[in-house]
């Protein structure tokens, strides 16, 4: 499923550009366009899913983004990171294609980021 007014999902079309980093035939991860962190990248289902709840409904799916991220923070960091997901409006999710933000590349074991 696809939906045209996504931004993700036209990033997955190729669509829209992005600087990706790990890519497998569920999932993809790209570089975050306003990084928090030395590394920030999303890793997104390829499916059009609202959030990381609509997410759980698909365990096997949920299973691949979370193993993607670990596989994105070996390639990019020391495997240590921070794992996001940012689920509903007051939350500060800006948009409603489940992505989990990959936060690492610096300490955080203080403080918050
Ligand atoms: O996170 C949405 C994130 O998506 C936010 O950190 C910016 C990022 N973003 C938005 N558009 C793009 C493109 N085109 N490339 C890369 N990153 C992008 P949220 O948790 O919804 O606030």
């Amino acid at each position: 499923m696809t939906d045209h007014d996504c931004v993700f999902c036209r990033i997955i079309a190729g669509d829209i550009p992005s600087d990706r980093v790990y890519e497998d035939e569920d999932v993809i991860a790209f570089k975050d366009l306003n990084p928090a962190a030395p590394v920030h990248v999303l890793v997104v289902p390829r499916k059009h899913v609202p959030n990381v709840v609509a997410l759980s409904a698909e365990p096997a799916l949920l299973a691949a983004v979370a193993s993607a991220a670990g596989t994105v923070a070996q390639q990019e960091a020391n495997g240590d990171f921070r794992f996001l997901f940012n689920t509903g409006e007051t939350a500060g999710q800006t948009v409603f294609h489940v992505h989990g933000h990959v936060l690492a590349g610096t300490d955080m074991s203080e403080g918050e980021l």
